[in-house]
C-alpha cells in the first residue's frame, strides 16, 4: 500500500517500522495520518515475519500534537458526531505484537499520549514530552489525563496538564515515562537492537506478556494477577514453552517455533 503521511520498511527481516512523516507539520497528527498508522500497524501485526513493531518520527519531532489547523475548525457537533479520536487513534491499542516508540524531539499533545499508547517508549536525549492542550482551551483528549498519572504520578502529570510545561527527557526517565535515553544519533540502533531481542523471543509469550501487563492498567490487583495466571498456565500448552525449557537445561540455545 502506499503511504502518504508515514514511511515504512522491514529491519532484519524481521521488525517492522513505521515512520510519521509529515516533516513541515512536525508530524501533527492528522486523519489521513491516523488512518494509515493503523493500516500498517495492522499490517504489520498480521505478518508472520515480524516479531516487533516501531514507530517513530523524525529527529525533530516525533509528533507535535494533533494538527491544530484542522481542529480549529470543528465545532463540538462535528467531532462528538464523527467520533473525532475515537474512531481512527487508537489502533496501536489493539495490535497484539509489542510497540516500541522510539521518541526524538517534540512528543506533544496527541504526540505524547500516542507514545504513551505504545507498549515502551525509548527516547533520544534530546526528547520533550508535554501535553499543552490547556493553551489551546482544551484538555488532553486521546487518554493523556488517565496514562500520564498512571506513568508519572498524579503530582507531576497535574503539573504538566496544568502548566503545559514540557519535560526533558532526563526527567521523563526518572519520572518513569520513558525507559532509557540514548544519544540522538543511536536512537535508532538502540531501538532496533531491543526490538530485535524482543522478535527473536517466543512470540506467544511476547504477546502474552504484553497483554498481561496492560490489563495492570486496567483492572484491581486481584483480577490482574488472576489474568495473568491464567496465561502464565496456558502457555505450558506452547511448543517454545519445551523448547525454552528443554533448550536451558541442555545448555544449548533455542531454536523457537513460534508456536
Ligand atoms: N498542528 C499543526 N501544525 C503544527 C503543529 C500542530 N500541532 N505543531 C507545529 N506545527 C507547524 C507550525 O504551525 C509550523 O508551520 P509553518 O508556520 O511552518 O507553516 C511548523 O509546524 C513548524 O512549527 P514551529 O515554527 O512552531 O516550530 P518551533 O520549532 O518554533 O516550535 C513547537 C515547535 C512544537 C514547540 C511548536 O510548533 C508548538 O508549540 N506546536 C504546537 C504544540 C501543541 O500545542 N500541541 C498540542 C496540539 S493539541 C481530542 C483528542 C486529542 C486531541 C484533540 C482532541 N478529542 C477527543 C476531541 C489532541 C490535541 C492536541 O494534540
Amino acid at each position: 500500500m502506499a503511504y502518504e503521511t508515514i514511511e515504512t520498511r522491514i529491519e532484519a527481516g524481521k521488525v517492522g517500522i513505521v515512520a510519521l512523516n509529515r516533516p513541515k507539520q512536525l508530524n501533527a497528527l492528522n486523519d489521513q495520518l491516523m488512518d494509515e498508522l493503523g493500516a500498517a500497524l495492522k499490517a504489520f501485526d498480521a505478518d508472520d515475519a515480524i516479531g516487533c513493531i516501531v514507530v517513530t518520527g523524525s529527529q525533530k519531532a516525533f509528533a507535535a500534537g494533533a494538527d491544530i489547523s484542522v481542529m480549529t475548525k470543528y465545532s463540538f457537533a462535528d467531532v462528538y458526531k464523527s467520533e473525532y479520536i475515537s474512531r481512527n487513534w487508537e489502533h496501536v491499542r489493539s495490535i497484539r505484537k509489542p510497540v516500541i516508540a522510539a521518541v526524538a524531539g517534540f512528543a506533544l499533545g496527541g504526540g505524547c499520549e500516542l507514545a504513551m499508547m505504545c507498549d515502551f517508549i525509548i527516547a533520544a536525549d534530546n526528547a520533550r514530552f508535554g501535553q499543552p492542550e490547556i493553551k489551546l482551551g482544551i484538555i488532553p483528549g486521546a487518554g493523556g489525563t488517565q496514562r500520564l498519572p498512571r506513568s508519572v504520578g498524579k503530582s507531576k502529570a497535574m503539573d504538566m496538564i496544568l502548566t503545559s510545561r514540557m519535560m526533558d527527557a532526563q526527567e521523563a526517565e526518572r519520572a518513569g515515562l520513558v525507559s532509557r535515553v540514548v544519544p540522538l544519533d543511536k536512537l535508532m540502533d538502540e531501538v532496533l537492537a531491543a526490538a530485535i531481542v524482543i522478535a527473536d523471543m517466543p512470540r506467544l509469550a511476547a504477546m502474552a506478556a504484553k497483554e498481561s501487563v496492560n490489563r495492570a492498567f486496567e483492572s484491581p490487583l486481584s483480577d490482574g494477577v488472576m489474568f495473568e495466571r491464567r496465561l502464565f498456565h496456558a502457555l505450558f500448552s506452547t511448543a517454545d514453552q519445551e523448547e525454552g525449557m528443554e533448550a536451558f537445561l541442555a545448555k544449548r540455545a533455542p531454536s523457537f517455533s513460534h508456536r
